[in-house]
């Protein structure tokens, strides 16, 4: 088998090519070509100096993830830069694309770094749940300074080639990676003593003089952290780099880093990883599909929705055409708009100048006929059938043929919406999350007609709009909502049985959600659900309650909690108690205390059960794209994996046998374990890997 590492020779400089498609990962095959070639190259006198870098679209994207949680096979990556930091002669990364995790780590140990201006840099195992293992926690601090170091660290996020100078992660900024790197490289040959980033304890001194910074830095992420084993471990290993020689730092962030990939946590954010990935392919629609640029969009309706999506385009560079019926309504939509992107300016997230690029992309109109030009039109209006099919009708006459027609529809019926166009097969469902520009989430819901070049044009345009596409089919509430609405009609069981809104939020806070079921209604507005309801004919007796009371959620200053003016802590409601209390009565229950993790069981087996027919009905492509929606849409902790992961790993014996008791006991048939979670569970095995 050939190495994927090569040497090639200029003069006195060797260069040392990775070539490991698609993100030369640092696989064994690698890390093992790149100690056989290092240790032929120091011993080389012909050989002055090194260029150590990457073919194809990256440098290094870190350790191979897929070989987590099997036996390693040596040499082990820290083996490799150890052997670089004892070379006689310079080691020089030369760095394109992305230099992640492992990639970065690897280039720390060697004696300069140099990128192109596009190069971009990160430890991103926070992400998987891990630390960088590779000497990152001992380098980077060194390298950065203790504080620009966490930062990095603890949030997976990337820096630019121009920060990365600036910080003295990399020496030099290079036009190309060919003349300029071998040019570097004969420059700096002579150059002694070798600088290794190991030996310059420089950067550390001012946290060493000022001990309490890293508390306070670990205070500020507690939030954000919460439930994490990842963060609080890697500012472990940075007192440990202020506390320790190097050598026992690494030895200490070596054993650390094995904790952590031992843990579940690691685990399942390592499945959420390749599920993400695995969301994005469409069995049937193979990657050659004809994508259409999208040069030009249009919006209808300047609501929060509309308004949300409408950023989402101008974000991505994409003009769009903000359409209402009212001035009144578009100028509020508008302004909206305008006050989002100064907040986010004014926090520092973009420029004034970038802020200003973006609302000059979005143009209000008051007339349909000015979505003419879009190449997509994302209609977001009001919920109602009669409505969208007639909207459609009107735009079907008024865009080109070519032209994509999306509903923003949340529970709607896209062949019907479809089947008033003279167009079904350019006619799809893009269901996005509230708030729109914000939410990562992107339902994609196919028609029965929808062609597979105006489904793979969304998957592209998803993507370009940062969000996370999942492909979902036809029926109502699709895939997220439609199990949301069983976690729903349990909160109003458990809230007449004897649970408080309280403890119903706790369970799911305990659990990782970042908000529980009740504090997450008052957000939304009671009277969304209320209007859901009427539309379906259907009743809730607590939340039906709450609505005649005037109670609508945060924005009246209460819903199932009250709220102080400018204040959006929940805090618990005597009013509330005597709502649900008068509730039980008309029933006449008898209310009792709740375990929690009963009823945490029953919030979330329903939702699993619905999974179930919803994988079944083929609305989901596979059980993880159900996760997926779940992580990116509803906030569930991506460390317990998903519901399907997370259900697997009960294990669908356990989840069977609670439904059953379930249905029983509140004689409700859509709590009968699913046929598929039947077949499962008696057959020993989970939802993933399994074929539906
Ligand atoms: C680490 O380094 C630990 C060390 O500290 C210590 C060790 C001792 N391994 O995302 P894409 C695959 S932990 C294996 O669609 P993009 C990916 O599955 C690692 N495979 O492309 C996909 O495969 P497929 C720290 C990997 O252009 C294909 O590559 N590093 C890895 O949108 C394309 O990926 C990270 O966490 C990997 N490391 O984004 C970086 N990375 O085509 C993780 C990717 O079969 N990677 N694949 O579906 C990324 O963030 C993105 O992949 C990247 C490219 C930004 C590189």
């Amino acid at each position: 088998m050939t190495s994927p590492v090569t040497t090639r020779r200029s003069g006195d400089i060797a260069v040392v090519t990775i070539d490991n498609p698609p993100v030369n990962a640092l696989g064994h095959a690698v890390r093992a070509g790149l100690a056989t070639e290092l240790a032929a190259l120091g011993a080389d006198g012909t050989v002055a100096a090194i260029v150590l870098t990457c073919a194809g679209r990256t440098f290094i994207a870190g350790a191979d993830i897929t070989e987590f949680g099997k036996p390693m096979q040596p040499p082990g990556l820290h083996e490799v830069i150890q052997q670089i930091g004892q070379m006689a002669k310079p080691v020089v990364a030369a760095i394109h694309g992305t230099a992640l995790g492992g990639g970065l780590e690897l280039a720390l140990g060697c004696h300069y770094r140099i990128a192109l201006a596009s190069a971009q840099f990160g430890l991103p195992e926070v992400k998987l749940g891990l630390l960088p293992g590779g000497g990152g926690t001992q380098r980077l601090p060194r390298v950065l300074g203790v504080i620009p170091a966490l930062e990095i660290m603890t949030s997976g996020e990337f820096i630019g080639a121009e920060t990365a100078l600036v910080g003295g992660l990399i020496q030099r900024i290079v036009p190309d990676l060919d003349a300029a790197a071998l040019a570097f490289a004969r420059e700096i040959a002579a150059d002694r003593p070798l600088p290794l980033v190991a030996n310059d304890d420089g950067k550390l001194a001012e946290a060493r003089a000022n001990p309490g910074m890293i508390d306070e830095f670990a205070r500020s992420i507690a939030r954000r952290s919460r439930g994490f084993k990842a963060p609080a471990a890697i500012i472990d290993c940075v007192k440990a780099a202020l506390a320790k020689p190097i050598a026992e730092g690494l030895a200490y962030e070596r054993e650390r880093f094995m904790e952590l990939m031992r843990s579940p946590e690691s685990a399942a954010q390592r499945y959420a990883f390749f599920a993400e990935r695995e969301a994005g392919k469409v069995p049937g629609l193979p990657s050659d599909t004809p994508v259409r640029p999208i040069r030009h969009a249009a919006v209808i309706g300047a609501g929060t929705m509309g308004g949300g999506i409408a950023m989402n385009f101008a974000n991505a560079g994409i003009p769009v055409t903000l359409i209402e019926t009212g001035a009144e309504a578009l100028e509020r939509g508008l302004k909206t708009i305008r006050a989002n992107y100064e907040a986010t300016a004014k926090r520092g997230g973009i420029t004034p100048a970038e802020a200003e690029a973006r609302i000059a992309r979005i143009t209000g109109s008051l007339k349909l006929e000015d979505a003419a030009a879009a190449d997509i039109v994302t209609e977001a209006v009001f919920e109602d059938m009669g409505l969208k099919k007639e909207l459609f009708g009107k735009l079907d006459r008024i865009v080109r043929p070519d032209a994509i027609l999306a509903s923003n529809t949340s529970t709607l019926d896209v062949d019907e919406i479809a089947a008033s166009t003279s167009r079904p097969e350019r006619v799809l469902g893009t269901h996005y999350f509230s708030p729109a520009n914000v939410m990562k989430l992107l339902e994609i819901v196919r028609g029965k007609k929808t062609e597979p070049s105006v489904l793979a044009t969304l998957m592209t345009l998803a993507r370009k709009l940062k969000k996370v596409p999942v492909v979902v089919g036809v029926c109502y509430g699709f895939v997220g909502n439609r199990m949301l609405h069983r976690r729903s009609s349990q909160v109003e069981s458990l809230l007449i049985e004897g649970a408080s809104p309280a403890e119903l939020d706790q369970a799911l806070l305990d659990f990782g959600f970042p908000m529980g079921p009740c504090a997450m209604a008052d957000l939304a507005g009671i009277d969304v659900g209320w209007r859901i309801r009427q539309g379906l004919g259907l009743k809730d007796a607590v939340s039906d309650r709450l609505y005649d009371a005037g109670r609508l959620g945060q924005k009246t200053g209460a819903g199932f909690f009250r709220y102080e003016p400018g204040n959006r802590t929940p805090i618990p409601d005597p009013a509330v108690d005597a709502i649900i209390a008068a509730a039980a009565a008309e029933k006449g229950v008898t209310r009792h205390p709740i375990p929690q993790d009963e009823i945490l069981a029953r919030l979330l087996y329903p939702m699993i059960n619905e999974a179930a027919h919803i994988l079944e009905e083929g609305i989901a492509l596979r059980a993880s794209d159900i996760d997926i929606v779940w992580f990116y849409g509803y906030g569930w902790p991506v460390y317990r994996g998903g519901p399907m992961y997370w259900a697997d790993h009960v294990g669908l014996g356990t989840i069977r046998d609670g439904l059953r008791k379930m249905a029983d006991k509140l004689g409700d048939a859509r709590l009968t374990p699913a046929p598929l979670i039947e077949r499962l569970a008696a057959a020993g095995q989970g939802f993933l890997g399994s074929k539906a």
